[in-house]
Parts: C-alpha cells; sequence; structure tokens
C-alpha cells in the first residue's frame, strides 16, 4: 500500500484539477519492489469518474484518428483498429492531469528526483486479435525501451533513461487480453535474455495483468512485450514515460505553445519549458518548480 498524505496546497500545485487531493507517497515495501523487479503495480489509481473520462477520450480518439502516429512516420487506420499515438499529451490536455495524478506522480518523483521531463506520452487500444493469431504473436516482440543504448553499459549496466507509467483503463487481468508482459528484475543485468530456442517466451517472462484503474510503473532497461489480445475486450491505456532533464525526449523537440497554454509550472516542467540550454544540466530557481514541490512534500 502506498503511503497518503493531506496537504491540499501540494494537490492543487500540480493541477486545479487535483485540488483538494490526497497525494500518495512510495512506501518502503513498494521501493524495494520497483528496484528489485524493475516494476511497480499500483492499484486503485482512477476513480470510475477519471476512467470513464480517460476511455471516452480513446473512443475519440480513435474515431477521430485516421493515422497512427508511432515512430518516424504515420500509418492509415480505420475506427476500431490497432490505435497507436505517440505524443498524445499534445493532442489532449486531459493527458496534462494524468501526467502529474496525485497517486502516481509522487511515486514517481520519489524514485527519480525533481529533476525531471516527459520524454513519451503513448495512448494505445489494443482491439482483440484476429481469429488464427497464434501463441506466439506479439504485438510488440521483446525489447528494453532504449536498447539503442545497448552498447552503452556504464559499470556493466545499461543506463536507466526513464520509468514509464501505464494507466489502465480496461481489466487486463484476463489471461492473454493482451497485457503488458515482463521478465521480473531483467533491468538488472544487459546482454541476451535467457530463452529456450524452441520457445517464444523467455524465462521467467510473467503477464502483468492489472484491474481497470490500475497503473504499472516500470523501468526502461526492463524487458517487455505483448503478446495476442483472445478476449473479446479492447486493451485501452496510455503510457507516459519521465527521463531526466538532460536527457533528449522521444517524443518531441520543443512542445507547440497550446501543449503549454494554461499549464501548472509543474506541468510546463514537464512538457519541457526551460529558460536556456544549460539549464538543462545545471538548473538555477524557477527552472525547476519541482524542486520546491518535492521539498515541500517531505516536509509534511
Ligand atoms: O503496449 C504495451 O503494453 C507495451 C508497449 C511497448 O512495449 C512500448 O511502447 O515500448
Amino acid at each position: 500500500m502506498p503511503k497518503t498524505m493531506t496537504d491540499n496546497s501540494l494537490s492543487s500545485q500540480l493541477s486545479p484539477t487535483w485540488a483538494g487531493r490526497d497525494i500518495d507517497r512510495l512506501s518502503e515495501r513498494q521501493r524495494q519492489s520497483f528496484f528489485r523487479n524493475g516494476f511497480l503495480v499500483i492499484e486503485n489509481v482512477l476513480n470510475q469518474e477519471e476512467i470513464d473520462r480517460y476511455r471516452g477520450l480513446l473512443a475519440d480518439f480513435d474515431q477521430n484518428f485516421t493515422h497512427n502516429y508511432s515512430g518516424h512516420g504515420e500509418e492509415p487506420r480505420q475506427p476500431g483498429e490497432t490505435l497507436n499515438i505517440r505524443n498524445a499529451v499534445s493532442r489532449a490536455t486531459e493527458i496534462r492531469d494524468l501526467m502529474v495524478h496525485p497517486k502516481t506522480f509522487p511515486l514517481l518523483l520519489d524514485v527519480m528526483g525533481p529533476n525531471i521531463c516527459l520524454t513519451t506520452s503513448h495512448a494505445y487500444l489494443r482491439p482483440p486479435s484476429p481469429p488464427g493469431t497464434t501463441e506466439d504473436f506479439k504485438q510488440i516482440g521483446w525489447h528494453r525501451d532504449g536498447q539503442a543504448f545497448s552498447t552503452c553499459e556504464p559499470g556493466g549496466q545499461l543506463p536507466w533513461l526513464y520509468t514509464k507509467i501505464g494507466f489502465f483503463f480496461s481489466d487486463t487481468t484476463i489471461p492473454d487480453c493482451g497485457a503488458l508482459r515482463a521478465v521480473p528484475g531483467s533491468h538488472r543485468y544487459s546482454g541476451a535474455i535467457a530463452q529456450d530456442d524452441d520457445h517464444w517466451e523467455p524465462y521467467g517472462a510473467v503477464e502483468v495483468g492489472v484491474k481497470a484503474g490500475s497503473a504499472v510503473m516500470f523501468d526502461n532497461r526492463i524487458y517487455h512485450s505483448v503478446g495476442p489480445n483472445y478476449s473479446e475486450v479492447t486493451r485501452e491505456n496510455i503510457y507516459l514515460g519521465y527521463c531526466w532533464r538532460y536527457i533528449r525526449p522521444i517524443d518531441y523537440i520543443e512542445q507547440e505553445d497550446h501543449v503549454l497554454e494554461g499549464a501548472t509550472p509543474i506541468q510546463a516542467q514537464l512538457l519541457g519549458k526551460v529558460q536556456d540550454a544549460l539549464s538543462f544540466y545545471l538548473p538555477q530557481d524557477g527552472d525547476v518548480p519541482l524542486s520546491e514541490f518535492v521539498k515541500q512534500m517531505n516536509q509534511v
């Protein structure tokens, strides 16, 4: 269980939407679990109204996006097909609130500290797989995020570049329904993953199934994948990734002005607002409003 703190001035600094809400902190047990396993399930993050709000948002995305924006280009899609939209925060201001949710964001600060920004915001709909889809099929194959850095292994370890939080709006506890799969502890070693030649799952792989409204926080180095969705339910979720400010974000070079319009100072920091280039490495007062927030959080 997370630790819960009541201080209304803290939650309203995150977003006016969260004014009056308690904020949660990482418990010692959660800290140990995150660093040992490389991921942490956080249950009961979103209430029903929030689940409905974000499901509605993804339903609008489904109807309105004629293309997926999953990487370097765009791919055509039809409503009801897989949806894969990067920089989702630039397409709906509601995602700014999710980015600083009082039940997840303070826990992220507890593991990463204040000098962070949003590196990715990725909206997914993963509908049931077509009949005939085989068990070894992967909607996304086994990988570590930031694999491009696998040649850079200071001290024999892959670098921890960022932490993702996946917010799930549908139930993924049904077996083989397109849930996130992961190899616990795989963030702590580099090199090839241990696997039988004739089997498609690495040793120790688990499905990280969660109830709607839960979140999964994970280290970019964890081996993960997504299998087929044999259920009748579309998997609905948004991943938000947070990196340290001296690392380049994945989804944007600079956000357009409209993305920062009306943002709280903390949201603006996360969206990449910066005074000058040196601020990424040597932040001064005002560059990182989250520093003051973390100080206040630690005093309560
Ligand atoms: O859809 C998922 O659960 C995983 C997505 C993924 O592996 C990724 O975005 O790197």
